[in-house]
């Protein structure tokens, strides 16, 4: 076949899906679309120039795709959280401008050159790091996720937020630049501190709340990122510039913002973040406490009720994302028919580790009623529970840690809505 010929045939080819488009639009077709047949104003004049924005935000078409809060959940929005609009977005990474903050005493604001580090506690010599002092260690270049413990948790009891961006929108996914916490730890020594199998470090930050958590020395020695960037850029004041801990596949509430403070340990400071907060409450009212990692999830992000089915039946795009704290997706299933039969979805790259990965699947939608669920499984061998097995083990009483089966009622007219199915 010559070029020529093959150039044709894709024409034809592309001609006959834009004819199939057409007749589903039915009589629309016969009338001219003055947005092809006339000049249009966009293009009787010049556009903005260079520097109209020096820094350039979305386009204002696009001004629905924002973080947005749920006002009931907390008394005031300082110590309160505000979600991802995972609906309306697509690829894993998400930009910083609408990545859910989550703050107990507010974002502060935090100059670079009013930064310290200290690192104190069982060192051989006690060190503070300037943010210049950070920047001169060689650094590293990591795609994690980060949800807090409580995404997901105010569905324990049954379907209540109407919206992926409020059920499972306590994530981001960005790429941190940063030096890793061991490098740190051990320009400070750890010869004092003995043997490192038992040993503690309490990280806290510069808000007033401090946040202070206790991580064991094993995983800050493992993977732990001491970040000044995210997605290429300085991170924003919302997420803890100038300096913040990464804690790779562990809950939110570990990954110090604005941290100012590491002391080597030799127990756990059981602290209120880890006490009467971000701990499980089972069913005979006792607390699991150190559940840190953040098991196998995914929601299907459209169609979902803030992003329904707008074209009708046909070919239907349905995606979502999934992740593990624990390793990565090997594959991600998903049923319109509440669990009763699966199909694998396409995963859009291999899944990485802690970090989220996007699902795909490419299907042809007959316009009938679906209960559509998303079921992720990570390179453990871990299958995400339904909310029945989780309550079996874990009862009414949990608000953290909720990684069950999410389910979507999505009607014929594409509307779609959040039902619980057990
Ligand atoms: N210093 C400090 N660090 C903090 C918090 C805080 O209030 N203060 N909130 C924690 C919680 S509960 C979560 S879920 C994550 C949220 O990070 P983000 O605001 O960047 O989304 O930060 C954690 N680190
Ligand atoms: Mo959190």
């Amino acid at each position: 076949m010559t070029d020529k010929t093959s150039r044709r045939n894709f024409l034809a080819s592309s001609f006959a899906a834009g004819a199939a488009v057409t007749v589903a639009r039915g009589a629309q077709a016969a009338t001219p679309d003055p947005l092809i047949t006339q000049v249009q104003p966009w293009a009787q004049g010049f556009g903005e120039g260079v520097d109209a924005t020096p820094y350039g935000l979305p386009i204002r078409f696009e001004d629905d795709v924002i973080r947005r809060n749920v006002e009931w959940l907390t008394a005031d929005t300082i110590s309160s959280v505000n979600f991802t609009p995972i609906h309306a977005l697509d690829g894993t990474i998400t930009p910083q401008g609408c990545a859910f903050e989550r703050h107990h005493s507010g974002a502060i604001e935090l100059k670079k050159e009013d930064y310290r580090l200290m690192i104190n506690g069982l060192v051989d010599t006690p060190l503070v790091f300037t943010y210049a002092d950070l920047e001169r260690f060689p650094r590293e270049n990591h795609v994690y996720f980060c949800e807090c413990a409580a995404n997901t948790g105010m569905e324990w009891a049954g379907a209540q937020l109407n919206g992926a961006q409020f059920t499972h929108g306590m994530i981001h996914n960005m790429e941190y630049t940063g030096v890793p916490l061991r490098t740190l730890l051990e320009e400070a020594g750890l010869n004092t501190a003995g043997d490192l199998k038992d040993k503690w470090i309490f990280v806290e930050g510069a808000d007033a709340s401090s946040n202070g958590r206790s991580i064991p020395m094993e995983k800050a020695l493992d993977d732990c990122l001491i970040a000044f960037k995210a997605n290429g850029e300085a991170l924003r004041k919302e997420h803890g510039y100038p300096v913040r801990l990464v804690v790779p596949g562990w809950e939110g509430n570990m990954w110090i913002k604005w941290i100012r403070r590491i002391e080597v340990t030799d127990t756990p400071v059981e602290s209120r973040e880890e006490t009467s907060k971000y701990t499980d409450t089972m069913e005979d009212g006792s607390s699991r406490k150190w559940t840190w990692a953040m098991d196998a999830k995914s929601v299907v992000t459209s169609p979902s009720p803030q992003a329904p089915i707008t074209h009708g039946s046909g070919p239907l795009v349905i995606s979502g994302l999934a992740w593990s704290g624990r390793g990565a997706i090997t594959r991600v299933e998903v049923s319109k028919d509440g669990g009763m039969t699966w199909e694998t979805a396409r995963l859009a790259k291999p899944g990485e580790k802690m970090a989220l990965t996007r699902f795909y699947l490419d299907t042809d939608w007959d316009g009938s009623e679906m209960m559509l669920q998303s079921r992720a499984m990570d390179d453990t061998g871990y299958i995400q529970p339904t909310k029945a097995q989780l309550r079996e083990v874990r009862g009414l009483n949990s608000i953290y840690h909720n990684n069950c089966i999410q389910t979507w009622l999505v009607r014929s007219n594409g509307e779609a809505e959040n039902v619980e199915v057990s």
